[in-house]
């Protein structure tokens, strides 16, 4: 049992039943030209947690842990988004359209994949997911029991959108969830800073909270 020193008191896990999940670290949120831009936000702020993130990946993946990766990501008949969704926000281009990275948001497409710098290789889980949550329509929960993990650790954007969904669904499916505070970012900073304080509040009421720095110490 490895123990690491995190809000609001120590957080515990065996690597053998812990996954590594990093949300949604792809070239629509991350880089000019993709969805977070069309929503009218600065992407720049995102990319500042890449060389965190990457340090924690190479570590996990010699650490011998499980690690898995998500897209948000579409059907490219869009079969699998609401018209909710797709009319949500007013953006200069919605999800389907054809932007500079190829289609918005959807799968196979060139801004639909993950960063080259936290690119998967053989071996780790790949979900593509089309809602906000990792868990909603996706099958990981019996991906996740089959390999008997219970814990699960957080990094990837944005904090209070993809990343505070999935933690709250896998806290409601019985996960313990770490959320690596340097590791995620918001386009909106206050987002994210409530976003922190309200996960592991009222004695961890959604899940635990630590630098990466405390992580790659225990690991
Ligand atoms: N807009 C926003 O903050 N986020 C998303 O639309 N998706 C994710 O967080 N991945």
């Amino acid at each position: 049992m490895k123990k690491i020193n995190a809000q609001p008191f120590e957080f515990g896990f065996d690597l053998a039943h812990t996954a590594l999940v990093i949300i949604d670290m792809q070239r629509d949120f991350i880089e000019p030209g993709g969805f977070g831009e069309t929503l009218g936000n600065d992407v720049s702020l995102l990319e500042a947690i890449v060389p965190a993130c990457q340090a924690v990946l190479l570590a996990w993946r010699q650490a011998g842990g499980l690690v898995v990766h998500t897209r948000e990501a579409h059907r490219p008949d869009l079969s699998d988004c609401p018209p909710a969704k797709r009319n949500r926000g007013n953006p200069s281009l919605r999800i389907g359209d054809a932007g500079p990275m190829g289609r918005i948001l959807v799968a196979g497409e060139p801004g639909n994949q993950i960063i080259p710098a936290l690119a998967p290789v053989a071996g780790e889980l790949v979900i593509d997911k089309p809602g906000k949550g990792a868990f909603y329509a996706t099958g990981l929960h019996e991906m996740l029991q089959a390999r008997g993990i219970t814990h699960l650790v957080f990094m990837g954007v944005t904090t209070e959108v993809c990343v505070q969904t999935s933690m709250r669904e896998a806290n409601d499916r019985g996960y313990d969830g770490l959320l690596l505070t340097d590791c995620t970012e918001s386009y909106f900073p206050h987002f994210k800073a409530a976003t922190v304080e309200m996960i592991h509040a009222q004695g961890a009421i959604v899940g635990w909270t630590a630098t990466s720095a405390h992580l790659l110490a225990a690991l």
